[in-house]
């Protein structure tokens, strides 16, 4: 058991008086209960026939793997992986010229340096812990998908008409960002992102083992041109965000307000808190020049005591992690974590907090009981709230306004049922559940652990996702979805909203630079060209592809030239996606209909190497293949 796990655990038991309701409900054994008429129904949609399309996209995290996954919702068939932060096999992500530009350029120059000194132009690896998408009017608008890389400090964009990632950009200033969240309203807009880890503001080795100099910054990034718009420095660490409905207020959760450096600091306090931060404040701040210019970036200054309007800190029990808006655009829930409750924080009080010196936990309008180790809320927007119960393995089903009642002293209880799930959720996720239109069909329970739930892979085992219905009150497991590691957060998507294209336009800018480069050597990318242009020691190769054909069959380069290979699919036609794989060389990329790709190797192999599609295209794709010859050097 780790250390963590262990203080969990320890304190549990510490918990436990105080949450008998939790604990008594929790043995009831709901989940036992015999399916209704209506939930077999669910379950029957659940299971598709084959060609049956699903109702919703889903995008999944991937957590440490470092892609975004698509899922069709309900039938939890994985339908796609887009690489992002990780280096893709299959697509050449990492290795095409294309993929390294994106990879490369948002990089700063000091990590550029740095990765150089490693032999790599870019990071291998990355921790995609929340995929989100953008924003307009309060509900999805099928542009973009932006996500973090905790690992790496960066934020990426995926595209969602051809879903391929078109932007990477590395936080300055900050250290790994975690939570991240797009501007709800008027849109999408800023995308908001967390650094978790503290550190010195300037982090160049002059300052090391002196925490009471480290800080923690949020950052505000243009979604449209993915610049920073300004970074804010502020007390504690930042864990996870969000963002109201009215585009007035942000707000992160802290676990560590202690400023602790080990597991006994970090969790000495009984508080920690919320940060609020005032956007129109910022921006007037930034406006009228209040900031330090730190890399490059607008850095405001929000720490506590600053006594200025950018931001409040709101004390909340113990250690809180998830914090996640209601479709009701009023009610934001924080999750205790170490704290059995979660604080219900009401936007239309945040006002008050900065006009005045209002008590800053005056805009808590709830704190319902709810079991042991709430960590994320998802909503059916019917006014319920969907809670994960870390160390109790369970979904619990609340009610907000009932436990805001509570919390003003009447005698109810907000707790609506229970139900368990296989094991340690952490993020869970409603059908449009993080919009005005959550529509309270489905929840996704992300746990943890699935232990006994599949026959055994050896140690290391998969994740398991429950598809839960939660149509009714009594909320009903109808799927088991086993997982590699380790998606952490989900969205689900009405079909509607997402409707990318079949075939790549010529024009795409993806393949701006090689565009570019064929017009300088006289090469028509839009028609089957086959030609190699030397230029040095440097070769550019511009080949073609049509099922099942490369429109060379050879070509020669000498020993040590720096070759270019440029491939366009010439095919215009829906799923006929070729490759080329150069055999013993490392080489391997994707091109889709329409599409040009290239990428850039020297040849310093001698001999015949095989170059073949590895996409099957065609009933003739085996022979669809030619010969790359090497000439040794001095021949
Ligand atoms: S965090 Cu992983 S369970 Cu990165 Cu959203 Cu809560
Ligand atoms: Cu082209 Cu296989």
């Amino acid at each position: 058991m780790s250390d963590h796990e262990n203080k969990l655990n320890v304190t549990r038991r510490g918990l436990l008086g105080a949450t008998a309701t939790g604990a008594v409900l929790a043995g009831t054994g709901l989940g036992s209960t015999l399916m209704t008429a209506r939930q077999a129904s669910a379950a029957a949609k659940v299971n598709l026939e084959p060609g049956e399309l699903d109702e919703y996209y889903g995008f999944w995290s991937s957590g440490q793997t470092g892609e975004l996954r698509i899922m069709g919702f309900p039938s939890m068939r994985e339908l796609m992986r887009v690489p992002v932060f990780n280096r893709c096999s299959a697509t050449g992500w990492g290795q095409t010229n294309e993929s390294l530009k994106i990879l490369t350029e948002g990089l700063t120059e000091e990590t550029k340096a740095f990765l150089a000194k490693q032999g790599k132009k870019t990071y291998d690896n990355g921790d995609l812990h929340h995929p989100h998408m953008s924003f307009t009017d309060g509900t999805y608008d099928g542009r973009y998908l932006f996500m973090n890389d905790k690992a790496n400090t960066r934020v990426a964009r995926v595209r969602c008409d051809v879903m391929k990632c078109d932007k990477i950009i590395e936080i300055p200033n900050a250290h790994d960002i975690h939570g991240m969240r797009p501007q709800k309203y008027p849109r999408t807009g800023y995308v908001f992102a967390n650094g978790e880890h503290e550190g010195p503001l300037v982090n160049d080795g002059t300052i090391l083992d002196k925490p009471e100099e480290y800080v923690n910054i949020f950052t505000a990034i243009d979604g449209d041109t993915m610049e920073i718009a300004w970074q804010v420095i502020v007390s504690g660490n930042l864990d996870n965000t969000d963002c109201d409905y009215q585009g007035n207020y942000a707000f992160s959760t802290s676990y560590n307000s202690e400023m602790g450096m080990n597991l006994a600091e970090m969790t000495e306090n009984e508080l920690d808190h919320v940060v609020i931060f005032n956007l129109k404040e910022i921006e007037a701040g930034i406006e009228a020049g209040d900031y330090q210019e730190l890399n490059g970036v607008k850095v405001i200054d929000g720490r506590k005591g600053q006594n200025k309007k950018y931001t409040r800190y709101v004390p909340i029990p113990n250690s809180p992690h998830g914090i996640n808006t209601a479709p009701d655009g009023k009610h934001v829930c924080i999750n205790g974590k170490l704290s059995p409750t979660v604080s219900i924080m009401d936007v239309t009080k945040l006002d008050a907090l900065f006009e005045s010196d209002a008590d800053p936990r005056s805009c808590i309008v709830g704190e319902p009981q709810l079991g042991l180790g709430p960590l994320h809320t998802a909503y059916d927007g019917q006014g319920n709230a969907f809670t994960t119960l870390f160390l109790d393995s369970q979904v619990v089903k609340w009610n907000i306004e009932k436990a805001i009642k509570a919390y003003a002293g009447e005698d109810v209880d907000p707790i609506i049922s229970k139900v368990d799930v296989h094991y340690q959720p952490g993020h869970n996720s409603t059908s449009m559940g993080e919009t005005k239109e959550a529509d309270g069909k489905w929840l996704i329970s992300m746990n943890k652990f699935s232990k006994d739930r599949f026959i055994n892979t050896g140690p290391l085992k998969p994740e398991n996702e429950q598809l839960i219905d939660i149509s009714t009150d009594e909320m009903k497991v109808v799927h088991d979805g086993p997982t590699f590691a380790e998606p952490h957060d989900s969205i689900i998507v009405r079909r509607d909203i997402v409707n990318p294209v079949n075939v790549w336009d010529r024009n795409d800018p993806t393949w701006e630079d090689a565009r570019k480069q064929a017009e300088a050597d006289g090469v028509d990318l839009d028609w089957g060209h086959e030609e190699v242009i030397r230029d040095g020691n440097k070769v550019r190769v511009y080949m073609s592809s049509v099922a099942p054909e490369f429109s060379m069959e050879k070509f020669t380069v000498k020993q040590g030239d720096e070759v270019t290979l440029y491939v366009t699919n010439m095919d215009d036609v829906d799923d006929v996606t070729h490759g080329i794989t150069i055999s013993n060389y490392g080489i391997a990329m994707e091109i889709g209909p329409q599409a040009t790709a290239s990428v850039t190797f020297t040849a310093d192999r001698p001999g015949v190497h095989w170059y073949y599609c590895q996409w099957f295209c065609h009933a003739l794709h085996m022979e669809m293949r030619g010969r790359m010859f090497v000439e040794p050097q001095g021949a």
